[in-house]
């Protein structure tokens, strides 16, 4: 199935190309999409926004198919969940992203408590319009400074206790699958799997409802013709 991602951020599409890597979702980006407006109360709302506007822009085009979205962030607990829904314009837009982490691990100087989580909800619409929601989220904590290289955005600074390294230390694979965005993409491929399963099996319904009709018709007629 052709799938139509509407995102901007190439860190995000290149992991959910890898996450949707063996399953039936073939990841495509549509060159004309422009970021939708973007609340700042629910990864929810933005990520449902984002996947309506694509789909509405591609519709308006002749264009009938599936599109997914994610809308996803950082929650630090000393920071009362900040950045959370404004995570990619923390600090302001003109920041780079080497200044926006420093900016954040700054603020945590005198905490003590460093945990925070990546949250990433999932909005997907198939060809036909029926809605698909995932969410997951990865607990961690925020380091002292940058480390490794990988990922992108706040990986650097995110640290994960159960492989000991941050999330820019991890290989794509590593990342892949424990994040934040690898769980809710599971989530989303077993809805999807449950509901072909259900259009399969009333496809069945239907076929063997047929078949019924037909054989009793069958049966029926020597009947008949008794
Ligand atoms: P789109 O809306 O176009 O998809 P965006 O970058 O604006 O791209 P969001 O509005 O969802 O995305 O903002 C989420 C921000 O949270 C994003 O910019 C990242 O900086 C950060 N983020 C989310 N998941 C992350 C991850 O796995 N690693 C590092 N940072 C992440």
């Amino acid at each position: 199935m052709l799938v139509y991602v509407a995102t901007t951020n190439p860190g995000k599409l290149h992991e959910l190309r890898e996450l949707t890597a063996g399953s039936d979702l073939h990841l495509m980006v549509d060159e004309t999409y422009e970021a939708a407006p973007e609340g700042d109360t629910s990864y929810a709302d933005n990520a449902a926004a984002k996947a309506r506007s694509l789909r509405a822009s591609l519709l308006a085009r002749g264009i009938h198919a599936a599109v997914l979205a994610d809308d996803s962030g950082l929650e630090v607990a000393a920071l009362n969940g900040q950045p959370g829904v404004l995570s990619a314009r923390y600090g302001g837009e003109q920041l780079s992203w080497a200044e926006r982490r420093a900016l954040l691990v700054g603020e945590l100087s005198t905490a003590t408590d460093r945990s925070a989580r990546f949250v990433c909800v999932l909005h997907f619409i198939d060809e036909h319009g029926a809605e698909f929601v995932a969410h997951a989220s990865v607990e961690g904590s925020i380091t002292l400074e940058d480390r490794g290289e990988q990922g992108f955005s706040y990986d650097p600074i995110f640290w994960y206790p159960p492989l000991q390294r941050s999330f820019a230390e991890l290989r794509i694979r590593e990342k892949n699958a424990v994040s934040h965005r690898a769980i809710a993409m599971s989530k989303l491929l077993i809805s999807l799997g449950d509901s072909e399963e259900r259009e399969n099996m009333s496809t069945h319904e239907h076929w063997r409802d047929t078949v019924r009709i037909n054989a009793s018709h069958i049966s029926s007629a020597p009947e008949q013709n008794a």
